[in-house]
């Protein structure tokens, strides 16, 4: 639950099933405390619009892949603007000072026409905070992550693929191979 995270946590637990080798399940989860860019360092948690994101707000990200390579990942945050509807999506890079760090969606499938920007070939974690500012979202897909291809977990201003990128998780996926 959110209430599990306190701030100031910038840590990731790994939990492997198995004892290496390709059919083992695992997830992993990461926490992160939202702070303005430091052009100086890469932040883990970073907020670009204070306005939907102040600093101090929460998230956490859980991966669970299991044997046959189903991904589901949840995502969990507190703090932010209420009762405002955000785009999430899994992108490709660690987040940055710069917004833009990220890079493009991870795509299971890449191509950049509407039959490959949707939620079944991208993860998309669009969620409505409540009146507390808390909110979250779960996808799953039969798919794994290929190996450093899924580096981060990026807020948009609204949902879908037109929003600006308000905030950025960098989370080191797990991929298959
Ligand atoms: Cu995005």
């Amino acid at each position: 639950m959110v209430a599990a995270i306190y701030a100031g946590t910038l840590a990731a637990a790994l939990f492997a099933t198995g004892t290496g080798g390709t059919g083992q399940g695992y997830s992993l989860e990461t926490f992160g405390a939202f702070s303005a860019p430091a052009a100086s360092s890469k932040p883990q948690a970073v907020a670009y619009d204070q306005n939907l994101v102040p600093a101090g707000a929460l998230i956490q990200v859980r991966q669970t892949t299991r044997p046959s390579g189903a991904t589901t990942v949840e995502l969990r945050v507190a703090g932010v603007k209420p009762n405002h509807s955000f785009g999430v999506h899994v992108h490709q890079k660690a987040c940055g000072a710069d917004p833009a760090a990220a890079g493009k969606h991870y795509q299971n499938k890449p191509g950049m026409d509407a039959a490959h920007v949707n939620t079944a070939n991208e993860v998309w974690l669009d969620f409505k905070s409540n009146a507390n500012g808390n909110g979250g979202a779960v996808a799953t897909h039969a798919w794994a992550f290929r190996k450093g291809e899924a580096s981060s977990v990026v807020i948009h201003s609204e949902p879908g693929t037109k929003g600006a990128r308000v905030a950025c998780l960098t989370v080191r996926f797990r991929g298959a191979s």
